[in-house]
């Protein structure tokens, strides 16, 4: 792959008295999320019989934001067990650098969706990282136990170098495992070295559990999976925290479009419930849905989970 423009730095440049220069000061713009998404894609071709693109692909590949110069890039694939995995890679000339990463299962599978949703801009970071549940982890601790008993120590190593990024918006949590990396952090080499790193085991982890999962053929538990993975895609295509920023690249229409179509794909397809017949709490006495992005407002200072992948939270309704 081409490397990035900003990614060449001047470590190997030396000053007349030929002493070597110090390390460029470490800044959002020195850095990409193509290496990531490179990683993904080579891990799972390695461990997929096919891997090739999605018919998306034809219909989202780059996009010009309407400053004339960021540019949205889309990819696409699918593979044996993946009914889809998709990302978009946004980099604009100001430093600002986004990478959504998201890989949903075949519903004959049960397996987590992979998630890895990174926001950098000149002077902060907001990144979440995690092997999204796809049933109930907080009260079903069967699901919990065959996904991340054996990912627990993994979540504590990264919860220690990646630590709690505060408050988030209160219905988030639900679709979180106990693993979940969600963090804050202003831009250094070394955070950037951690969070790649993190990434590279989640993303191991995650192709670890599909290698070894196995097709489900009871039609009732397929339904099950398929309306969770619909549920989830009903909650992020409406309430996803990105979309306000997407909106003001590419404009409201073509937003739409993207989330609806490319981002969570499946949306339409996987089930005919609608947002308000999942989140009730958001109807507008006019039958309409809330704009709002929480009705529950924000909470979880600390991190919720014990050190044994307990919620210790306070319940929510
Ligand atoms: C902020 N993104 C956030 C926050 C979370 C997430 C938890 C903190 C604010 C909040 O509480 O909502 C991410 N939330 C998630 C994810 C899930 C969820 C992954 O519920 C999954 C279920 N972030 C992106 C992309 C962009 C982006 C693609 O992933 C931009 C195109 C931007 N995220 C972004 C920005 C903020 C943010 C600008 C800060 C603004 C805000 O707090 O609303």
């Amino acid at each position: 792959i081409k490397p990035h423009p900003l990614s060449s730095t001047t470590t190997n440049k030396t000053c007349p008295c030929s002493m070597k220069l110090a390390p460029p000061a470490a800044s959002s713009s020195s850095f990409s999320y193509q290496k990531f998404l490179q990683f993904a894609l080579d891990q799972t071709k390695l461990s997929s019989s096919t891997f090739v693109p999605s018919h998306l692909q034809d219909d989202f590949s780059i996009l010009k934001a309407v400053d004339g110069t960021t540019e949205l890039k889309m990819r696409s694939f699918q593979a044996p067990k993946i009914r889809l995995l998709r990302s978009l890679s946004i980099e604009q000339s100001d430093g600002m650098q986004v990478l959504d990463l998201a890989v949903f299962p075949e519903a004959e599978f049960d397996l987590p969706i992979f998630c890895a949703n990174f926001f950098t801009s000149a002077n902060t970071n907001i990144v979440v990282l995690d092997l999204n549940p796809l049933h109930d982890v907080m009260n079903e601790t069967h699901y919990k136990q065959k996904y991340y008993r054996s990912l627990i120590p993994l979540g504590l190593k990264y919860a220690e170098l990646l630590p709690w990024g505060g408050k988030l918006t209160s219905e988030s949590l639900k679709f979180f495992s106990p693993i979940v990396v969600w963090s804050r952090f202003s831009s250094s080499q070394e955070k950037h070295d951690i969070l790649f790193s993190a990434f590279t085991e989640y993303y191991k982890a995650w192709l670890s559990l599909m290698n070894r999962a196995t097709k489900e053929t009871d039609v009732s538990q397929i339904r099950l999976n398929r309306e969770a993975q619909h549920r989830y895609l009903t909650w992020r295509a409406n309430k996803d925290p990105g979309y306000n920023l997407l909106k003001r690249l590419i404009g409201e229409t073509l937003a739409k479009e993207v989330v609806e179509n490319f981002l969570f794909n499946g949306v339409k397809e996987l089930g005919n419930k609608t947002f308000l017949d999942y989140f009730p709490e958001y109807a507008c006495g006019d039958g309409s849905i809330n704009e709002k992005r929480s009705i529950a407002g924000k909470s979880f200072e600390n991190r919720p989970w014990d050190t044994r992948g307990v919620f210790i939270g306070d319940t929510f309704s």
